[in-house]
Protein backbone atom coordinates (compact mmCIF):
# COMPACT_ATOMS: atom_id res chain seq x y z
CA UNK A 1 0.00 0.00 0.00
CA UNK A 2 1.15 3.63 -1.05
CA UNK A 3 1.20 6.31 2.41
CA UNK A 4 1.04 9.97 1.36
CA UNK A 5 2.28 12.18 4.68
CA UNK A 6 0.47 15.36 4.33
CA UNK A 7 -0.14 18.18 6.47
CA UNK A 8 -3.12 18.01 8.24
CA UNK A 9 -6.24 20.47 7.87
CA UNK A 10 -5.38 24.59 8.52
CA UNK A 11 -6.71 27.85 8.19
CA UNK A 12 -10.09 26.37 6.76
CA UNK A 13 -8.43 24.41 4.49
CA UNK A 14 -9.12 20.16 4.00
CA UNK A 15 -5.09 20.62 3.03
CA UNK A 16 -3.10 23.72 3.46
CA UNK A 17 -0.22 22.42 1.49
CA UNK A 18 0.05 23.00 -2.20
CA UNK A 19 2.79 20.60 -2.09
CA UNK A 20 0.40 18.07 -0.37
CA UNK A 21 -2.37 18.52 -2.23
CA UNK A 22 -0.69 17.80 -5.63
CA UNK A 23 0.81 14.69 -4.73
CA UNK A 24 -2.75 13.54 -3.81
CA UNK A 25 -4.26 15.03 -6.83
CA UNK A 26 -1.46 12.65 -8.98
CA UNK A 27 -2.42 9.77 -6.97
CA UNK A 28 -6.57 10.24 -7.69
CA UNK A 29 -5.87 11.10 -11.14
CA UNK A 30 -3.76 7.76 -12.02
CA UNK A 31 -6.42 5.59 -9.61
CA UNK A 32 -3.71 4.63 -7.19
CA UNK A 33 -4.95 2.89 -3.97
CA UNK A 34 -3.32 5.14 -1.33
CA UNK A 35 -3.60 5.48 1.86
CA UNK A 36 -2.75 9.41 3.44
CA UNK A 37 -1.51 10.03 7.14
CA UNK A 38 -1.33 13.35 8.05
CA UNK A 39 1.21 14.65 10.22
CA UNK A 40 2.37 18.21 11.94
CA UNK A 41 5.81 16.14 13.18
CA UNK A 42 8.05 17.70 9.87
CA UNK A 43 11.46 16.82 12.59
CA UNK A 44 10.16 13.10 11.26
CA UNK A 45 9.97 13.74 7.47
CA UNK A 46 12.88 12.14 5.51
CA UNK A 47 13.92 16.19 4.03
CA UNK A 48 12.01 18.20 6.82
CA UNK A 49 8.97 19.15 4.25
CA UNK A 50 5.94 17.55 3.75
CA UNK A 51 4.87 15.83 1.80
CA UNK A 52 6.64 12.57 1.48
CA UNK A 53 5.80 9.14 -0.17
CA UNK A 54 6.43 5.54 1.25
CA UNK A 55 6.10 3.14 -1.97
CA UNK A 56 8.39 0.57 -1.17
CA UNK A 57 11.07 3.23 -0.31
CA UNK A 58 10.88 6.83 0.29
CA UNK A 59 10.24 9.40 -2.08
CA UNK A 60 10.31 13.22 -0.57
CA UNK A 61 9.63 16.35 -2.61
CA UNK A 62 6.29 16.45 -5.08
CA UNK A 63 8.13 16.70 -7.81
CA UNK A 64 10.12 13.54 -7.33
CA UNK A 65 7.12 11.70 -6.18
CA UNK A 66 5.13 13.18 -9.42
CA UNK A 67 8.26 11.56 -11.26
CA UNK A 68 7.96 8.15 -9.09
CA UNK A 69 4.44 8.01 -9.85
CA UNK A 70 4.93 8.64 -13.79
CA UNK A 71 7.78 6.20 -14.27
CA UNK A 72 5.30 3.56 -12.30
CA UNK A 73 2.64 3.93 -14.42
CA UNK A 74 4.49 4.15 -17.59
CA UNK A 75 3.95 7.87 -18.24
CA UNK A 76 0.87 8.69 -16.87
CA UNK A 77 1.56 12.01 -16.04
CA UNK A 78 3.84 13.05 -18.61
CA UNK A 79 3.77 10.64 -21.56
CA UNK A 80 1.02 12.26 -23.19
CA UNK A 81 2.80 15.48 -22.92
CA UNK A 82 4.14 17.75 -26.01
CA UNK A 83 7.36 19.55 -25.68
CA UNK A 84 5.76 22.68 -25.41
CA UNK A 85 2.67 21.51 -22.89
CA UNK A 86 5.90 20.83 -20.94
CA UNK A 87 8.15 23.73 -21.41
CA UNK A 88 5.22 25.96 -20.53
CA UNK A 89 4.07 23.78 -17.75
CA UNK A 90 7.66 23.25 -16.23
CA UNK A 91 7.80 27.65 -16.57
CA UNK A 92 4.54 28.47 -14.40
CA UNK A 93 5.65 25.36 -11.96
CA UNK A 94 8.71 27.46 -11.15
CA UNK A 95 6.77 30.84 -11.04
CA UNK A 96 3.86 28.92 -8.44
CA UNK A 97 6.61 27.10 -6.64
CA UNK A 98 9.46 29.46 -6.37
CA UNK A 99 8.05 32.71 -6.35
CA UNK A 100 4.55 32.69 -5.38
CA UNK A 101 4.66 30.47 -2.73
CA UNK A 102 6.73 32.51 -0.80
CA UNK A 103 4.57 34.99 -0.94
CA UNK A 104 1.66 32.97 0.44
CA UNK A 105 3.90 31.97 3.10
CA UNK A 106 4.72 35.31 4.01
CA UNK A 107 1.18 36.35 4.40
CA UNK A 108 0.40 33.72 6.73
CA UNK A 109 3.82 33.70 8.97
CA UNK A 110 4.81 37.51 8.78
CA UNK A 111 1.84 39.32 8.95
CA UNK A 112 1.42 39.66 13.29
CA UNK A 113 -1.97 39.39 12.83
CA UNK A 114 -2.73 36.52 10.61
CA UNK A 115 0.18 34.40 12.46
CA UNK A 116 -2.22 33.95 15.33
CA UNK A 117 -3.98 31.30 12.68
CA UNK A 118 -0.82 29.59 11.99
CA UNK A 119 -0.20 29.31 16.36
CA UNK A 120 -3.51 27.75 16.46
CA UNK A 121 -3.56 25.85 13.85
CA UNK A 122 -0.09 24.77 13.84
CA UNK A 123 1.40 24.65 17.60
CA UNK A 124 -1.65 24.54 20.13
CA UNK A 125 -1.48 21.22 20.11
CA UNK A 126 2.39 21.19 21.32
CA UNK A 127 2.97 21.04 25.20
CA UNK A 128 3.30 23.91 27.17
CA UNK A 129 5.87 25.45 26.98
CA UNK A 130 6.56 24.27 23.47
CA UNK A 131 3.40 26.02 22.08
CA UNK A 132 5.14 29.21 23.16
CA UNK A 133 8.51 28.30 22.38
CA UNK A 134 8.32 26.55 18.72
CA UNK A 135 6.40 29.24 16.92
CA UNK A 136 8.80 32.12 17.34
CA UNK A 137 11.65 29.86 16.32
CA UNK A 138 9.87 28.42 13.12
CA UNK A 139 8.71 31.94 12.42
CA UNK A 140 12.39 33.20 12.56
CA UNK A 141 13.14 30.71 9.94
CA UNK A 142 10.41 31.57 7.81
CA UNK A 143 11.79 35.03 8.06
CA UNK A 144 15.26 34.62 7.59
CA UNK A 145 14.42 32.04 4.66
CA UNK A 146 12.15 35.06 3.35
CA UNK A 147 15.02 37.47 3.36
CA UNK A 148 17.44 35.11 1.55
CA UNK A 149 15.25 34.28 -0.83
CA UNK A 150 15.50 38.09 -1.36
CA UNK A 151 11.69 38.75 -1.03
CA UNK A 152 11.54 39.63 2.40
CA UNK A 153 13.57 42.22 1.59
CA UNK A 154 11.60 44.31 -0.62
CA UNK A 155 8.45 46.44 1.36
CA UNK A 156 5.05 45.17 1.39
CA UNK A 157 4.34 47.51 -1.55
CA UNK A 158 7.01 46.42 -3.24
CA UNK A 159 6.34 42.63 -2.69
CA UNK A 160 2.52 43.23 -3.91
CA UNK A 161 3.90 44.61 -7.17
CA UNK A 162 5.35 41.24 -7.68
CA UNK A 163 2.67 39.36 -6.82
CA UNK A 164 0.63 41.67 -9.44
CA UNK A 165 3.07 40.51 -12.03
CA UNK A 166 2.71 36.78 -11.03
CA UNK A 167 -0.78 36.48 -11.28
CA UNK A 168 -0.93 38.88 -14.12
CA UNK A 169 0.84 36.32 -15.85
CA UNK A 170 -1.62 33.35 -15.08
CA UNK A 171 -4.52 35.51 -15.94
CA UNK A 172 -3.17 36.43 -19.27
CA UNK A 173 -2.30 33.12 -19.96
CA UNK A 174 -5.87 31.35 -18.71
CA UNK A 175 -7.90 33.69 -20.61
CA UNK A 176 -7.26 31.75 -23.84
CA UNK A 177 -6.45 28.67 -22.63
CA UNK A 178 -8.85 26.35 -20.32
CA UNK A 179 -5.73 24.72 -18.71
CA UNK A 180 -2.32 25.97 -17.70
CA UNK A 181 -0.34 24.32 -20.62
CA UNK A 182 -2.94 23.75 -23.09
CA UNK A 183 -6.65 23.31 -23.43
CA UNK A 184 -6.60 19.99 -21.72
CA UNK A 185 -5.63 19.39 -18.12
CA UNK A 186 -1.98 18.43 -17.40
CA UNK A 187 0.06 17.28 -14.30
CA UNK A 188 0.86 20.99 -14.55
CA UNK A 189 -2.70 22.01 -13.34
CA UNK A 190 -1.97 19.94 -10.49
CA UNK A 191 1.17 22.21 -9.33
CA UNK A 192 -0.49 25.54 -10.07
CA UNK A 193 -4.36 24.96 -9.06
CA UNK A 194 -2.80 23.48 -6.10
CA UNK A 195 -0.64 26.47 -5.29
CA UNK A 196 -3.89 29.19 -6.19
CA UNK A 197 -6.54 26.96 -3.93
CA UNK A 198 -3.32 27.21 -1.13
CA UNK A 199 -3.49 30.77 -1.59
CA UNK A 200 -7.47 31.57 -2.48
CA UNK A 201 -8.69 29.71 0.27
CA UNK A 202 -7.03 30.83 3.53
CA UNK A 203 -9.89 31.75 5.80
CA UNK A 204 -9.45 34.39 6.83
CA UNK A 205 -8.09 35.91 3.50
CA UNK A 206 -4.31 36.72 3.85
CA UNK A 207 -3.31 39.93 1.52
CA UNK A 208 -2.27 37.23 -1.12
CA UNK A 209 -5.67 35.52 -1.02
CA UNK A 210 -7.39 39.45 -0.81
CA UNK A 211 -5.68 39.76 -4.39
CA UNK A 212 -5.84 36.60 -5.94
CA UNK A 213 -9.75 36.81 -5.09
CA UNK A 214 -10.41 39.55 -7.25
CA UNK A 215 -9.45 37.30 -10.17
CA UNK A 216 -12.80 35.35 -11.11
CA UNK A 217 -10.56 33.39 -13.87
CA UNK A 218 -8.90 32.28 -11.32
CA UNK A 219 -11.36 30.80 -8.98
CA UNK A 220 -12.83 29.30 -12.13
CA UNK A 221 -9.51 27.64 -13.23
CA UNK A 222 -9.00 26.46 -9.36
CA UNK A 223 -12.67 25.14 -9.10
CA UNK A 224 -12.10 23.52 -12.71
CA UNK A 225 -9.18 21.97 -11.94
CA UNK A 226 -10.09 20.44 -8.44
CA UNK A 227 -13.67 19.17 -9.84
CA UNK A 228 -11.91 17.49 -12.67
CA UNK A 229 -9.35 15.22 -10.44
CA UNK A 230 -12.29 14.95 -7.41
CA UNK A 231 -9.53 16.60 -5.06
CA UNK A 232 -10.23 19.47 -3.19
CA UNK A 233 -7.76 21.58 -1.04
CA UNK A 234 -11.03 23.44 0.62
CA UNK A 235 -13.21 21.73 2.70
N1 LIG B 1 10.03 21.26 -2.85
C1 LIG B 1 9.19 20.65 -1.84
C2 LIG B 1 8.56 21.74 -1.00
C3 LIG B 1 7.70 21.17 0.13
C4 LIG B 1 7.40 22.20 1.20
O1 LIG B 1 7.95 23.31 1.23
N2 LIG B 1 6.49 21.84 2.11
C5 LIG B 1 6.16 22.72 3.21
C6 LIG B 1 4.68 22.58 3.54
S1 LIG B 1 3.71 23.39 2.32
C7 LIG B 1 6.96 22.28 4.41
O2 LIG B 1 7.00 21.11 4.74
N3 LIG B 1 7.60 23.23 5.10
C8 LIG B 1 8.30 22.97 6.31
C9 LIG B 1 9.71 23.50 6.29
O3 LIG B 1 10.18 23.93 5.22
O4 LIG B 1 10.32 23.47 7.34
C10 LIG B 1 8.14 19.79 -2.52
O5 LIG B 1 7.83 20.01 -3.70
O6 LIG B 1 7.66 18.83 -1.89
Amino acid sequence: MITLYTLPPAFGQRNPSPFCLKAEMALVHLKLDFEAKTTLELNKAPKGKAPWLDDNGIIADSELILAHLDSKTNGGLYGQLTAEEIAIGTAFTRLAEDHLYWMIVASRWLNDEWFENVKRDFFSSLPWPLRNIVPVIARRRVRQTYDLHGLGRHSLAEQRSFLDRDINALVARLSDHEYIASDRMTVHDFTVASMLASGMDNQPETWVSARMNQEQSLRDYIERVQDGVGVFGRK
